[in-house]
């Protein structure tokens, strides 16, 4: 099977890359829904937090119909629950422009999961890369086999030995959450988009509440995803539903 012979790539370097899988109009419509959510959340960074965090979004589900058919269509989903051993959840949901000549957060050098746990991996980063990624408009950096490290790497020892990931817009890329990263800084005229996904284990706290997001019916997949099987009972009749009907229901892990 293909995600197994990825998982063993997973488990050493800690990423893999899959080039080019999304349709051109896809990726277009993603690009212009990421633009609006970016001036959204722009303002509301400002409003509430008195600055921009510059080419940032986060939440972007309930922000453009197109994120949500993004994840409907789970992408990589094969390769998620082998690497997650069994269901998951959407953990975060953000997009980056990484604009020209402008620092932001995501290019110090950081990790997406702030508890390591050795030997266990729970949580991966999908990065949809909705621009070409080059070295020159800042392509994100990562260091093969950090995810096995508890301490983060200096500066020098990591731009010595990571390396950027270049791939044509449309490309996936897959990582485990406590690999060091940082994006590269935009050496370009023109912004390079991506969006920054987080998936994890069903018991894991997502940073938003995602369910509440969407309206109407949804897929077995999309209720999955969004933490529908995996909620909190708030009355004893919740607690004592039949295993079908439970708030977090078996195999949730
Ligand atoms: O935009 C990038 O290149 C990296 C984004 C990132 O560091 C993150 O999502 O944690």
């Amino acid at each position: 099977m293909k995600s197994e012979k990825h998982l063993k790539t997973i488990n050493s370097q800690g990423w893999v890359l899959f080039e080019s899988q999304l349709s051109q109009s896809l990726t277009q419509g993603l690009r212009q829904a990421l633009d609006q959510a970016i001036a959204h959340c722009g303002e509301l960074q400002l409003e509430n937090l008195g600055q921009v965090l510059p080419g940032t979004a986060h939440h972007l589900l309930g922000q453009g119909p197109v994120f949500q058919t993004l994840l409907e269509q789970a992408w990589l989903d094969a390769e998620l629950q082998t690497w997650l051993e069994g269901p998951y959840i959407l953990n975060s949901f953000g997009g980056v422009a990484n604009p020209p000549a402008q620092s932001a957060y995501v290019h110090q050098i950081h990790r997406d999961q702030r508890t390591f746990i050795p030997n266990f991996c729970l949580m991966l980063n999908l990065l949809v890369m909705l621009d070409d990624f080059l070295p020159e408009n800042g392509a994100t950096w990562l260091l093969s086999g950090s995810h096995l490290s508890a301490s983060a790497p200096s500066p020098a020892d990591f731009f010595a030995q990571a390396q950027q990931i270049c791939a044509p817009a449309g490309s996936l890329l897959l990582f485990d959450s406590r690999i060091w990263h940082a994006a590269g800084h935009n050496k370009t005229q023109t912004v390079r988009r991506g969006l920054t996904l987080t998936y994890s284990r069903p018991f894991l706290k997502p940073q938003f509440d995602y369910l509440a997001q969407v309206k109407g019916e949804l897929s077995t997949h999309l209720n999955q995803v969004l933490g529908y099987y995996a909620r909190v009972p708030a009355s004893l009749e919740q607690w004592y539903a039949p295993p079908e009907a439970r708030f977090y229901r078996p195999g949730q892990g």
